[in-house]
């Protein structure tokens, strides 16, 4: 991905301001890329990324960091080629069996995860998945709500990004697991509304390994001079397509020996 700049400060300003609005209001928007056909990828991430610097002045924390579009299911669904990444700030964090308020977001989908937690930093560029498992502290489940704020959830990678990446509500839960103690590679994932499963996966589905979406991210952020801090928690991508909720329904994702994750939409 190309690492220069066609915007200038202030039009990474702006687009920062259109995109976070549109989150904190739940206001529908055009692509940023329909304003500036011709903004880079470094432009995209300067967008998502001043949008961060702005929610700690403020005083929130990030709490984390993930992976999108790591699978071909997600890939395809959304039509894009390449993963990307995205912060988690500590407002996005839903507790276990808690409730998600349809009224804070605008078409949620929900998607079955494995995060790693980092026991060491990783700095890209050069990264491998030997790094990754070096670093790992640990595995556990983790649901992902994603709400772009694209109208009907149509983007390119550049104006995804500069949305990051659609974070909006997370869930961590089940068991933690240390690596050597799974087969992450076919750790199966069942996902159910309203008791009925709605899609299936194994954990393979994100790039041959989940740990290979870690190694991924530390490349993709060293290429800003960025580096995984240790005790990072980190999100590995949908290991399905995203599926859609509605008011009222109840989820339960379901991890092969790592236990469940539940939640409302009310
Ligand atoms: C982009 C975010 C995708 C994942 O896990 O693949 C994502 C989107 O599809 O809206 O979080
Ligand atoms: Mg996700």
């Amino acid at each position: 991905m190309e690492n220069t700049n066609k915007l200038t400060k202030a039009q990474i300003d702006e687009l920062a301001t259109y995109c976070e609005d549109a989150e904190l209001k739940q206001q529908e928007i055009t692509k940023v890329t329909d304003k500036y056909p011709d903004m880079t990828y470094r432009d995209a991430f300067d967008v998502q990324w001043e949008v961060r610097r702005r929610k700690v002045a403020r005083g929130h924390k990030v709490v984390g960091m993930k992976m999108g579009l790591t699978s071909w299911a997600k890939m395809a669904q959304m039509g894009v080629e390449q993963p990307c990444y995205g912060y988690l700030a500590d407002y996005f964090s839903v507790p276990e069996g808690g409730e998600i308020k349809m009224d804070e977001l605008i078409h949620p989908k929900i998607e079955a995860e494995i995060a790693f937690v980092t026991k060491a930093p990783l700095k890209g560029p050069g990264i491998h998945i030997g790094d990754v498992l070096r670093a790992t502290d640990f595995i556990i489940p983790a649901v992902e709500v994603i709400d772009s704020r694209y109208k009907d959830f149509k983007f390119d990678l550049k104006s995804v990004i500069a949305d990051n990446s659609s974070s909006s509500r997370f869930i961590t839960g089940g068991r933690m697991a240390l690596l050597e103690d799974v087969d992450i590679k076919n750790l199966g994932v069942v996902m159910e509304i309203n008791g009925e499963i709605v899609a299936t996966g194994a954990g393979a589905a994100v790039l041959g390994h989940p740990a290979a979406s870690v190694a991924m991210l530390a490349n993709m952020m060293g290429e800003r001079g960025e580096e995984i801090p240790a005790g990072t928690f980190i999100m590995t991508g949908g290991i399905t397509a995203a599926v859609t909720v509605n008011r009222g329904d109840s989820i339960n994702i379901r991890y092969q020996d790592l236990g469940s994750i539940t939640a409302k939409f009310i």
